[in-house]
């Protein structure tokens, strides 16, 4: 049984990013609080307004220390609210932080931020990233130094709005944008029409896509994240197995782990590919249900041992719009496979 503990007992965090910056952990969070909005399956329930970035000496048995506010939606021109998941990634010693937040048009898009220290404070950009949509973006660094984020996410999240752009995905880059940079693709379908799709259809993927060299804007049109299962098929819609939405890619022994939330089926679970890109290989469950309807999580090797960083709603009282940060060591088996961690435990 994995050994967990609460990292941040003063206050609600939830979707974990955490990277290890100059020796140190930092943990990028989405600070929840409780708006007093209904709980719906758009997650307008999570309604938070800042970030916060803290650090963590001892993933063993120690707690986060805050580095207080990074920046706050009043500082985002684009964003009127809901500061949902964000990830951070190094690049020529600037941090650059990119983020999910809803429009005014009611459209969630991704901005990038940036800072000269990991704690910040980092200054968002005028407008969203050119070409970008729906929610939960994660950056991996390669080995090569060029960067990829992996984004989108289910039902509130948004990513079924996009699905026309699914087979092969039709690049967006400069066919939409305005002046503004925004892309308009018209007015938002309703959630009933798009929530669900077909069962025997391939799952709606997430993306992924490489980012320019100033690590401000898509360097090309975003590419679907396929998993595949044993038959070389992609999951379909109706697998418990299949992407939702918190995207994490870490590397390892030169394979790509790409690790998500199933959403509705409540798992964290993995694929490994062989380039950033995929096609992934689906392998198995990370994490069991926890309390609360989120999960969402990231994985990052410290100290030579591995630790899974997620959320859980226990000390709210499974109050799942207020989430609580947890972290445990993540082991391999003798066959290279993650062991699953109880989310209950
Ligand atoms: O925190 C708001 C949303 O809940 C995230 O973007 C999702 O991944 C889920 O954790």
């Amino acid at each position: 049984m994995a050994t967990k503990h609460y990292l941040f007992p003063t206050d609600y965090m939830a979707d974990p990013a955490v990277h290890v910056f100059n020796g140190k952990i930092y943990i990028y969070p989405s600070h929840d609080w409780d708006a007093g909005e209904c709980e719906d399956d758009d997650g307008g329930h999570f309604q938070m307004k800042d970030y916060h970035v803290l650090t963590l000496a001892d993933p063993d048995q120690g707690l986060a220390e805050d580095c207080g506010v990074i920046f706050d939606v009043e500082d985002v021109p684009w964003a009127e609210k809901q500061l949902w998941d964000s990830d951070v990634v190094e690049k020529n010693g600037k941090y650059y932080n990119i983020f999910s937040g809803k429009g005014y048009d009611g459209v969630f898009r991704l901005g990038v931020a940036v800072a000269d220290k990991p704690e910040g404070p980092f200054i968002p950009q005028p407008y969203p990233i050119r070409g970008s949509f729906s929610i939960d973006p994660c950056v991996l660094k390669d080995d090569d130094g060029s960067i990829y984020t992996y984004f989108g996410g289910l039902w509130g999240g948004q990513l079924q709005w996009w699905q026309p752009l699914a087979p092969g995905f039709t690049p967006v880059i400069g066919k939409h944008g305005d002046e503004n940079g925004l892309t308009d693709m018209g007015s938002a379908p309703t959630k009933q029409d798009e929530l669900f799709a077909h069962p025997d259809t391939p799952a709606l993927p997430s993306l992924v896509v490489k980012m320019s060299d100033d690590v401000l804007q898509f360097a090309e049109a975003p590419r679907p994240v396929v998993i595949v299962g044993d038959d070389g098929q992609p999951l379909k819609a109706s697998d418990p197995h299949r992407f939702f939405e918190a995207s994490w890619v870490f590397k390892r022994d030169g394979k790509y782990y790409f690790t998500y939330s199933t959403g509705d089926s409540h798992l964290i679970c993995y694929a490994v590919g062989d380039n950033p890109y995929g096609p992934f290989k689906y392998e198995g469950v990370i994490l069991t249900p926890v309390v609360g309807w989120t999960t969402h999580h990231s994985i990052v090797a410290y100290q030579g041992k591995w630790y899974l960083f997620h959320h859980d709603s226990v000390p709210s009282g499974a109050k799942t719009w207020l989430r609580s940060l947890k972290v445990c060591e993540l082991k391999w088996d003798a066959n290279g496979k993650i062991k699953t961690i109880e989310g209950l435990d």
